[in-house]
């Protein structure tokens, strides 16, 4: 079944190694499309950390709270769906939204940590509102490494990081979803410049198209 999207605009996913500039290019984009009238383009975070979820789920990042593997994955997912009846009322009216990391980073995070099955990581997010467009921030480790070194939270490590690469490289392979990849070593400007022309592409291709479900 797919829900309905009277004036379709986009949603759009953001995803992404550590520091390939998702945050900064999501803020970017809302910006740009508010400055050129898009009717309230919306940004959001899961991870929110501002809700209850969003609280557990930020004090086991910054190892405040150990949480069990499955746990943690589970909350994450929990944060995505507490949005859901939000995300779908705004699409409905035909407000983009642009999401900085989704379901993808909840299955290759947690996937990276070993016996754990990407099918088995990808069920509690099956269903969720199919993001139009996925952008992949590609950046290699070293130039990441350049934007500063690991903090202190937990899956900042490099051999994590290296896993958590190869499973998005499995999800990517999924050819019923919209991957796009881009080329996140080039300068904030230009990256932005690229990014916008897809999301503004995708926003014309999914007008009066239903809302899918993801992984369904
Ligand atoms: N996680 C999970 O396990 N399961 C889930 O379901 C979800 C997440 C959703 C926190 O996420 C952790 O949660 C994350 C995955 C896990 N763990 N790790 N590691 P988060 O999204 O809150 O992570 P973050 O703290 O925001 O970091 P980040 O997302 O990796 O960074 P970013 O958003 O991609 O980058 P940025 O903040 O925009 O930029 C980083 C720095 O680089 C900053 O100083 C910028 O000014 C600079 N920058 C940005 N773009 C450029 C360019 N183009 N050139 C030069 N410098 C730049
Ligand atoms: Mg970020």
């Amino acid at each position: 079944a797919a829900w309905e999207r009277r004036a379709a605009r986009a949603l759009i996913a953001l995803e992404g190694v550590d520091r390939a500039g998702k945050s900064t290019q999501g803020r970017r984009l809302v910006e740009a499309l508010r400055a050129e009238g898009t009717r309230r383009p919306h940004l959001l975070f899961p991870a929110d950390r501002t809700t209850e979820i969003g609280q557990l789920i930020s004090s086991y990042l910054v190892r405040e709270k150990n949480l069990e593997d499955h746990t943690i994955h589970l909350l994450f997912s929990a944060n995505r769906w507490e949005h859901v009846p939000m995300m779908k009322e705004k699409l409905h009216q035909g407000v983009t939204i642009v999401v900085d990391r989704y379901a993808f980073s909840g299955v290759a995070f947690t996937s990276a940590k070993g016996n754990f099955c990407l099918d088995w990581c990808k069920q509690p997010d099956v269903g969720l509102p199919k993001p139009d467009l996925i952008l992949f921030l590609q950046l290699s480790p070293e130039a990441a490494a350049e934007r500063g070194n690991f903090g202190r939270e937990r899956y900042e490590t490099s051999s994590f990081q290296e896993k958590v690469l190869q499973s998005f490289y499995c999800l990517m392979e999924d050819k019923t979803l919209n991957w796009k990849k881009v080329d996140a070593s080039k300068s904030i400007e230009d990256l932005h410049r690229e990014i916008k022309s897809l999301a503004e592409e995708t926003m014309q291709e999914v007008q009066n198209k239903p809302l899918g479900e993801l992984w369904k």
